[in-house]
């Protein structure tokens, strides 16, 4: 079992692969990595970052791994700096993919109603153009109204317009973040095109990374072989007490989760323990 993760490396920050990596091999599966770039922090709330596209890299790993007849069970995309990175994540959909495999877009581009910086409509455009690819797609509430072209914020009154919106570029979406009366609550379409959702009590604040480590803990439950509920229930809870440990270990928040020591009540749920 291989899967992809293709995302940034944000040295410092806890999210993209230095989520990926640990968060999927602890799930007990290989994780294989295609960096788009390499930061000295996230951009989220940090100035003065470094920067370094690594597009001109990218051809010849997959010229080096197409030599090697290399395939992935799932591909699971993150932040992609370009537009041009967008279109080469097709490509890699294309010729990577396992027959039957799967390939999730997590379409990362903003939080808290807005796009991150250096992030365009016409890049809004492209990534619905990603997503309808993709098996399953995990926006943050900011992501789905923009992927949706719906006001920020979605409401529990519209979501299931939102849903039926994303539903038009993928058959299995999953929003999380929306907030209602104390509740966080994440929403998704089943199997079978049912609207669905689970709900945890809401941390008030902004937890830079949440979104990987959920990304990533959901692709590493599905190749363990977990239904699609139960594996956003799970990684659902995980995120859910890494933000209440965050809450009170972090006093700056844009350093990500503490998710680490949250990472051993989750596997003993995953591997079935009591
Ligand atoms: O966690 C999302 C993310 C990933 N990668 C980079 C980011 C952000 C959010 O700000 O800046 C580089």
């Amino acid at each position: 079992m291989r899967i992809l993760a293709i995302n940034d490396v944000s040295c410092v920050g806890k999210c993209s692969l230095t989520a990926a990596l640990p968060i999927i091999s602890a799930c007990g599966v290989e994780c294989n990595v295609l960096p788009t770039a390499i930061l000295s922090t996230h951009t989220g709330g940090f100035s003065g970052y470094t920067f370094r596209d690594l597009t001109d890299e990218i051809d010849g790993i997959l010229a080096h791994w197409k030599s090697l007849g290399l395939k992935f069970d799932y591909i699971l995309s993150g932040y992609l700096g370009s537009i041009e990175q967008i279109e080469l994540v097709a490509r890699i959909r294309e010729e990577f993919l396992q027959e039957n495999g799967i390939f999730i877009v997590d379409p990362v581009m903003g939080d808290d109603g807005k796009l991150y910086a250096g992030f365009t409509p016409e890049y809004v455009e492209k990534m619905r153009g990603l997503c309808r690819g993709a098996q399953y797609i995990l926006p943050n509430l900011t992501e789905a109204c923009f992927l949706a072209d719906m006001p920020f914020p979605l409401t529990k009154d519209n979501v299931l317009d939102g849903l039926k919106r994303l539903n038009e570029l993928c058959p299995q979406p999953i929003v999380t973040g929306l907030t209602d009366n104390g509740n966080v609550s994440v929403y998704f379409t089943d199997k079978e095109g049912n609207a669905q959702s689970l709900d945890h009590e809401n941390v008030e604040g902004f937890f830079c990374g949440a979104g990987d480590v959920f990304a990533s803990a959901f692709v590493g439950c599905l190749a363990r072989g977990k239904s699609e509920r139960e594996a956003i229930q799970l990684s659902a809870d995980f995120v859910a007490a890494s933000i209440r440990r965050t809450a009170v270990e972090v006093p700056d928040k844009r350093y990500g989760l503490n998710f680490e020591m949250e990472i051993f009540p989750f596997l003993e749920k995953l591997n079935g323990a009591k």
